[in-house]
């Protein structure tokens, strides 16, 4: 029986996600008590921010982490954790290739997708999984696959219960509180390493990426990321509370309409590891806490105009960027995005940027004669920015690359090959671009359906 059709003895998926979020947030506290101090930080902030009138955002599920990021090791993990991720509602969304900047793994965003599951809980977990193809060492290679081979990061309980759901349409109460508990599992920190020092230290020079996915018994959650209203005044909050902030915030400029993502995050603690037989201790850097700020999605127009945009402030860079503090980075980010259009109007009629389109009265008399345009400019429909709800690669790779410090590489670019990360995750990832699209698509139609005004 589909999710959809579920009868009221089950718990909805939503609640089951809203659940493991915030059991999954109360333990990274614990584990990363720097995390805590962000979380109060980013508190202050917004109610700063409340206080002086909100942001262009409604200021809904402020308390709620916005996305975790967890990294797998072989095809059977990614396979298994979308059937986990489905019985909480999440969807595999978008497909990124970071290897082009040098990570060796590609990733999808597991995360709900209609607006009431994303206004009931908006949790979702960026997922990547290791490329070995990409190590070039071929018996190097060999050995973290069959490190990887003998790994189970699932309780037997969480794939018992994933089955149950599968088959009866649901989990009542007890048995989805049950998933939330033994989940968890799969997604703690484990101290002590799956393998010897020497292998760890091998894996750690060919990447430091490829210990920490092959190194351990489970995906460590490495980061959460609750939403920030004002990502500026939290990169300088970070600094001032102690919080060592990473150099830039990812993303586009701050602007009076903001687009996409803005990201950023304190860098991985360098934590204290055991290897097994008691050998000698090591360190490991993995975790750290993130924060975000999100704008309006755009169409593939406007993506590809950030995408020029962010290319032609790179060259502007130049050479300086590696020792860019954010300040100059931002100035300079700001003059490029000059030509990308700063309101909402112009984001609508150039096309840049996805809006859903609704009735500001309950009751309308038929307006066969005008256009939708008209009707906006008479004040009878509204037209509202869609809230971008996935990610960028180059932040993320800029993320990635903040966290595992200096480090020698051992590892290929790659093609991208969402066909084969597809074939593992058993489906196709959705086409973000489309989701947005088909709102919009739809909220138009009904705006027609109810007033006969003409599109355009
Ligand atoms: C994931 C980094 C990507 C983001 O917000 O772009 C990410 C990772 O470090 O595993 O979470
Ligand atoms: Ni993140």
């Amino acid at each position: 029986m589909p999710y959809d059709a579920m009868t009221s003895s089950f718990v909805h998926p939503d609640v089951i996600r809203g659940q493991f979020c915030s059991a999954l947030s109360n333990m990274y506290r614990k584990e990363v008590p720097l995390y805590g101090d962000l979380v109060e930080l980013v508190n202050e902030v917004n109610e700063q921010v409340r206080a002086q009138g909100g942001s262009w955002e409604i200021a809904q599920r402020l308390g709620v982490e916005r996305h975790g990021a967890i990294r797998l090791g072989k095809p059977s993990e990614l396979a298994f954790i979308a059937r986990l991720f489905r019985v909480m509602g999440m969807h595999p969304v978008g497909y990124y290739d970071l290897s082009t900047a040098g990570v060796p793994v590609h990733a999808t965003a597991f995360r709900p997708i209609t607006p009431s599951a994303l206004a009931a809980n908006p949790f979702r977990v960026f997922t990547s999984l290791l490329r070995p193809e990409l190590i070039v060492d071929a018996q190097l290679r060999q050995e973290a696959m069959s490190i990887l081979d003998k790994r189970e990061i699932f309780h037997p309980t969480v794939r018992a219960l994933v089955a149950k759901a599968e088959e009866e349409g649901g989990l009542d109460e007890r048995e989805a509180a049950e998933l939330v508990r033994f989940a968890l599992e799969t997604f703690r920190w484990h101290e002590t390493a799956l393998v010897d020092e020497t292998t760890y230290r091998k894996l750690k020079a060919t990447h430091p990426l490829i210990a920490d996915i092959t190194g351990f018994q489970g995906p460590h959650i490495n980061h959460l990321t609750p939403r920030v209203l004002d990502i500026d005044a939290a990169q300088d909050g970070m600094v001032k509370r102690g919080i060592p902030p990473k150099q830039i915030i990812e993303g586009p400029p701050k602007r009076s309409c903001p687009i996409l993502l803005r990201q950023t995050s304190f860098q991985a603690l360098s934590e204290p590891i055991k290897f097994p037989g008691g050998q000698t201790d090591g360190s490991h850097r993995a975790r750290f806490g993130e924060i975000e700020s999100r704008g309006v999605a755009l169409t593939r127009k406007g993506h590809q105009l950030y995408l020029d945009l962010q290319e032609k402030n790179r060259i502007l860079a130049g050479q300086s960027t590696p020792t860019d503090d954010n300040a100059k980075h931002q100035a300079r980010l700001s003059r490029t995005f000059q030509p990308f259009p700063d309101s909402w109007t112009e984001l609508r009629r150039g096309q840049l940027a996805f809006f859903t389109y609704s009735l500001a009265f309950h009751s309308v008399t038929p307006r066969l004669d005008k256009t939708l345009e008209e009707l906006i400019m008479d004040g009878l429909v509204i037209a509202t920015p869609v809230v971008y709800e996935d990610f960028l690669p180059a932040s993320a790779a800029g993320i990635f690359q903040s966290n595992l410090g200096e480090h020698e590489q051992r590892t290929l670019g790659g093609d991208s090959r969402q066909a084969e990360f597809e074939q593992s995750l058993g489906r196709k990832v959705e086409d973000y671009f489309e989701m947005y699209e088909k709102m919009q698509e739809e909220s138009i139609q009904e705006v027609i359906r109810l007033t006969g005004c003409k599109r355009g």
